[in-house]
């Protein structure tokens, strides 16, 4: 699997030349799906069965550096991690692939997430985008945007996606190669678009997205009808992002998380990533629906709820929900 991660890397950079400077940096936002990633058609290459969308979230992310080192090291928020951490483990494994290109050098990585870590928000999109944006900056590679996003989505899936700011499709392709996997951004920008984000639970979750979308395209009788589902769908936000849609693009978001959910749940061993909590949420949002209230949800693969709504809605959505955190997109 890392010969075949490090031939891809070999034929991207191919023709490129690295010249090194002092140190390479970098930011990249994290990303929330409104058309949800789920299931790879090729594992080594992180290549996905469907093609997926989603909404950067503006100034919250991974601020990574990059430099050459008598060892390798990875900083954390400020913190030397140890070399047994996964964290450490999977960005050593990633820059594995990078390193007889760059003189079999040592790196120093230090990372910083500004991404609240009470609101369970995953940083692996963000942090692999700017890992590889750093690295590009340092080599001095210059390499187009649908270059970085092929890099990086080795690192982890939805890294690909957040190598762009804004609405980003990443297109799942065809090619067994995974030449043409990768994202693209959306011209649109929506300022009053908001997210709101409500945290259920910080608990570590007992399965990882990567396991568990392994297990449910493997064991999901559900997970059939999902491409199909997910292609629609996508379709359908891209005219409602076209039209400033709201109502359309709420309802698609919301019905294309709990379908996925619903996909993972007919796993078996099952994976129900929806706490108590969780569901009690999701019936205040039909209920203050049901009272004129727009405002939708959608959940990755963990228990937390992030809330779909625009600025007009802010007040109310605020006092309905009293512990949501708001984020800005657009802002
Ligand atoms: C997404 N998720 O589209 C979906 C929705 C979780 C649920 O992308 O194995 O960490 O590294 O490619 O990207 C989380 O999976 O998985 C994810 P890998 P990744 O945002």
């Amino acid at each position: 699997m890392r010969d075949i991660q490090s031939l891809f890397i070999k034929n991207i950079l191919n023709g490129t030349r690295s010249n090194l400077k002092e140190c390479g940096t970098a930011f990249a936002a994290s990303n929330i799906a409104l058309c949800k990633y789920w299931g790879k058609r090729a594992v080594a290459l992180n290549l996905p069965v469907n093609s997926s969308l989603s909404i950067s979230l503006g100034h919250l992310g991974t601020h990574t550096e990059i430099r050459q080192g008598n060892q390798d090291r990875v900083m954390l928020n400020g913190s030397e991690m140890a070399v047994n951490e996964p964290f450490v483990v999977r960005t050593l494994e990633f820059l594995d692939g990078f390193r007889p290109l760059l003189g079999n050098t040592y790196f120093e990585v230090r990372t910083q997430n500004n991404i609240p870590t009470a609101a369970g928000l995953a940083s692996s999109a963000s942090g692999f985008a700017a890992l590889v944006m750093a690295l590009n900056n340092w080599a001095g590679w210059e390499l187009d945007g649908q270059r970085l996003s092929m890099l990086a989505r080795l690192g982890s899936g939805s890294a690909a996606r957040s190598i762009f700011d804004g609405f980003v499709q990443w297109n799942a392709g065809t090619n067994p190669d995974g030449s043409d996997s990768f994202a693209e951004p959306m011209a649109q920008i929506w300022p009053e678009f908001r997210i709101g984000i409500l945290k259920i639970s910080e608990a570590q979750k007992p399965i990882g997205s990567r396991e568990g979308m392994n297990r449910t395209v493997a064991t999901s009788e559900l997970y059939k009808s999902w491409p199909a589902q997910a292609e629609a769908d996508l379709a359908t936000l891209r005219t409602a992002i076209d039209t400033q849609d709201f109502t359309t693009l709420g309802k698609t978001a919301e019905h294309n998380a709990l379908s996925m959910h619903a996909t993972m749940m007919a796993a078996w061993p099952p994976l129900i990533y929806l706490q108590p909590d969780t569901l009690e949420q999701i019936h205040t949002v039909q209920r203050v629906r049901a009272d004129g209230l727009e405002v939708y949800l959608t959940i990755d693969a963990g228990p937390n709820i992030k809330l779909l709504f625009l600025e007009k809605t802010q007040a109310t959505v605020a006092a309905a929900f009293p512990d949501v955190e708001i984020i800005q997109p657009f802002g």
